[in-house]
């Protein structure tokens, strides 16, 4: 296959089989549902990490399930990235900021009293609906460079473009930056945050392997990627959520960059040297491995096992595993649209965190991410019995 940054040949990383898209919840567990490869290739001349085989984004986007959660781990995020972009003079109070892939605006909102003007751009016609009403202005549509060229002809150039997992998710992302790059002014910046490829392999996070998750970027790949488009890359800052994220920072005009963006290409340049993506496949099957081993002896032993969180990685997590509603029957989750429905793939029911007969024995995490939250709002919920299977990166019991 070839690299769709640089065009060289890939060599596969992982195959983790076929699987429904992820966020897919069907209305009964006998619906039928498609399936498709997820298989994940590397190039060794710009170390772009991809899917080989990639979905449309109006077949996965349009009537999109996934509503940012009110979450505190996120919410300390966005404080961190709000501190960041004002101490590092990225945004002042005067920015107009555009943000494609907004969901429901809770990072907008983050940011308007800070600034200027906020404006976000999200296909999800719901979720889209939900962020006008919540009063964040929201183009409905997908971030394209007619998009941005319009947004710029009515409002302005964009102090600055944040593009917060969704740059990851588009089968081009030439085109998303080639937007940024037409709607952003000299003086702006294009910020993009993304899972980082070196903490999903060397956390063994297979389960952030999905359909969604068409990229998997590191500071080479992106620096590759944005020079393509006259971007610079000027700055690099890491964070903690969904698995380990990586912030890029990047100026449409030349400036010399942080020490920040000279000390991961270093890293990387160890890590890509090595044969980390050799283990990477054996390790995830030992980890799947030990999950099923796990969830199957409890249960046989009478034990209930729920899932908490009908996450995107959850679904791959339980496909690659092939455990399905007759190991884990419920699946609770906070989002009222995925309530009542049933996961795809392994059918298990999606009901609300709060319900009124016995919590499990345990909780598969499948929102791992949110682990502490979590189990601090169970625990305070009054539910001191039930413990948590923490799948990644190695099965515990906590
Ligand atoms: O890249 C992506 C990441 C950023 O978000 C998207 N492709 C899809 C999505 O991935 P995910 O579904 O794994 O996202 P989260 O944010 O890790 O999980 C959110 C899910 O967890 C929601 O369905 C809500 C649920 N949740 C819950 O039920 N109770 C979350 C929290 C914090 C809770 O307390």
């Amino acid at each position: 296959m070839a690299c769709r940054i640089c065009g060289a040949e890939t060599r596969e990383v992982i195959d983790l089989g076929l699987s429904p898209p992820a966020n897919a919840l069907k209305r009964s567990p006998d619906d039928g549902e498609q399936t498709f490869p997820l298989v994940v290739e590397w190039c060794s001349k710009c170390h772009n990490v991809q899917l080989r085989d990639t979905m449309s984004a109006e077949e996965l986007y349009r009537d999109y399930l996934y509503v940012t959660p009110q979450s505190e781990t996120l919410a300390a995020h966005y404080d961190y990235l709000l501190g960041f972009l004002r101490q590092k003079g990225y945004i002042d109070s005067s920015a107009f900021v555009v943000e494609p892939g907004s969901n429901v605006g809770l990072f907008l909102r983050h940011m308007q009293p800070h600034v200027r003007q906020v404006l976000g751009v999200d296909p999800a016609r719901a979720i889209s609906q939900m962020a006008n009403d919540a009063g964040i202005p929201t183009l409905t549509e997908f971030f394209s460079p007619p998009v941005a060229k319009q947004v710029k002809a009515e409002q302005g150039p964009a102090d600055l473009v944040i593009a917060r997992h969704c740059l990851a998710h588009n089968p081009s992302p030439h085109e998303m930056v080639e937007a940024a790059r037409s709607l952003i002014a000299d003086s702006g910046y294009f910020v993009i945050e993304n899972a980082y490829v070196l903490n999903t392999v060397e956390n063994v996070e297979f389960d952030q392997i999905y359909h969604e998750h068409m990229f998997y970027y590191s500071i080479h790949s992106m620096s590759a990627l944005l020079q393509m488009h006259g971007f610079h890359l000027v700055d690099v800052t890491m964070s903690l959520v969904h698995g380990g994220s990586a912030v890029f920072v990047a100026s449409p005009v030349s400036k010399t960059p942080q020490p920040s963006v000279e000390k991961y290409f270093a890293r990387e340049r160890l890590f890509f040297n090595s044969s980390v993506f050799d283990g990477f496949a054996e390790r995830s099957k030992e980890a799947r491995d030990a999950l099923v081993a796990l969830v199957r002896a409890l249960t046989s032993e009478g034990a209930s096992v729920h899932c908490y969180g009908a996450t995107a990685k959850g679904n791959t997590l339980l496909s690659f595993a092939g455990l399905t509603r007759s190991d884990i029957p419920y699946c609770v989750d906070s989002t009222p649209m995925k309530q009542g429905l049933f996961l795809p793939g392994s059918g298990i029911k999606v009901i609300p965190e709060r319900y009124e007969f016995d919590p499990p024995d345990y909780y598969l995490l499948t929102a791992w991410n949110y682990m502490d939250e979590i189990v601090r709002k169970v625990r305070m919920g009054g539910n001191y019995q039930s413990q948590f299977i923490v799948p990644i990166p190695f099965v515990r019991i906590v």
